[in-house]
């Protein structure tokens, strides 16, 4: 830690000056901190002059949304340029370039998608991604099938399960996602209108809760896949041409239905938020038919190039045998449900919450929107073997509007 300071709007100028060759002699820079996650410090360095920008993302030593009190892994950006240069390779850039990782200052330089929008943010100025099914299933199924032992030499694989431990960063997702938001945590974050309704619906289902320990003790045991560790609409870059990945430091050898889980719970939480907030009826008709069309998408493009993709991948002689695939993928899917019900109710009641509900402005509407989301993601996590293609989500969708 010697070496290391946090950087601001200004030292990060003589920063990146030193650390990458990017900017011309002349350039005039202009700098702007944009970081809006739970955890780290990211800067535009845009040279005004020659008309380049850069990010430069840096990690602090603890929880940026909590403070000091809550201290964290300040190398977990090694992690991320790792597993992004793996997925860059996967997936024909759908992740950003990488231009440096700094050992010493915890800095990622990457390249700026300044052409693209947070998906979350896209989507809630109305936007529709047209393409964003077919390119995000197939960055699925890229990097989750081929850095599993279906593929993967398995002591090459075993390697790499070493090498992407990743202790404290899994520590959050298993008291964020699987245990808090299940009973009564000092971390919790419950609206007042919900108090009442969490304590009957959530704390109190034993059925439930058994259900979820289930799962919990998957993402811990179940060293399936090489995860991107939070795949929701805010580590998405998209615009109407392409998609890109961004923010792996999640990441480790866990169960794939953690992946596209995350990403199917934001899919339903933005379809729920259209509801409750578009008030033009023309507008917000478009945008709830574009996010039923690619909630389903998503998971049947997943299915479809999953199955395609082993035939043409596969190098374990026993998972060439008759039916596995079939077996393998459905163990995915029914778990993919069940990670989704558990990431709607974490963002619902737990400690990091997202926009998409709790922006909601209406009072009331707000309250039912989070009730109708509880409920749909404890019927996803209790039936998750009913949830095999995209109809069964939009079935359900439809069930409660
Ligand atoms: C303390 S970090 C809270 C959440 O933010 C990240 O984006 C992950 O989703 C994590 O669970
Ligand atoms: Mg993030």
């Amino acid at each position: 830690m010697s070496k290391y300071y946090e950087l601001n709007e200004k030292t990060i100028i003589d920063y990146i000056k030193k650390s990458v060759d990017f900017f011309d002699e002349d350039a005039v820079f202009e700098t702007e901190e944009i970081g809006d996650g739970n955890l780290n410090l990211v800067f535009r360095i845009k040279d005004t002059k020659n008309n380049k920008s850069i990010i430069a993302k840096q990690a602090l030593p603890y929880v940026r949304a909590a403070g000091e009190d809550w201290p964290l892994d300040i190398g977990r950006g090694e992690i991320e340029s790792r597993i992004l240069e793996i997925e860059y390779k996967l997936t024909d850039g759908l992740v950003p370039k990488i231009f440096n990782y700094d050992l010493d200052m915890y800095v990622m330089v990457m390249e700026d998608l300044s052409d693209y929008i947070i998906m979350r943010y896209g989507l809630l100025e109305h936007n529709t991604y047209p393409k964003f099914a077919d390119q995000i299933s197939d960055f699925l199924v890229k990097t989750l099938l081929l850095t599993s032992d279906v593929v993967l030499d398995h002591q090459e694989k075993k390697a790499l399960v070493k090498d992407f431990i990743n202790p404290e960063l899994c520590a959050i997702t298993e008291e964020l996602v699987y245990t808090e938001p299940f009973g009564e945590y000092e971390r919790n974050s419950i609206e007042d209108g919900l108090v009442e309704f969490t304590k009957e619906v959530v704390h109190k289902d034993e059925e439930l809760k058994l259900e979820v320990a289930k799962l919990k003790f998957d993402f811990m045991n179940n060293a399936q896949a090489l995860l991107h560790g939070d795949l929701h609409t805010g580590s998405i870059f998209t615009n109407q041409e392409s998609t890109m990945v961004i923010d792996p430091e999640f990441g480790f050898y866990g169960p794939m239905a953690y992946d596209i889980g995350a990403l199917m719970a934001n899919l339903v939480m933005a379809y729920i938020s259209a509801d409750a907030w578009i008030e033009d009826a023309i507008v917000q008709k478009k945008q709830k038919e574009y996010l039923l069309q690619t909630t389903e998408e998503t998971i049947d493009l997943f299915n479809e190039k999953f199955l395609r993709t082993w035939d043409e991948v596969v190098t374990d002689d026993m998972a060439k045998v008759k039916g596995y695939k079939e077996h393998y993928l459905n163990d995915v899917l029914v778990n993919t449900a069940g990670v989704a019900g558990c990431e709607m109710i974490r963002r619902t009641v737990g400690f990091a919450h997202v926009k998409d509900l709790d922006g909601i402005p209406n009072d009331d509407l707000r309250i039912k929107a989070k009730k109708i989301n509880v409920s749909m993601a404890i019927e996803m996590i209790k039936t998750r073997h009913n949830f095999t293609t995209g109809k069964e989500y939009t079935n359900l969708i439809k069930k409660y509007f």
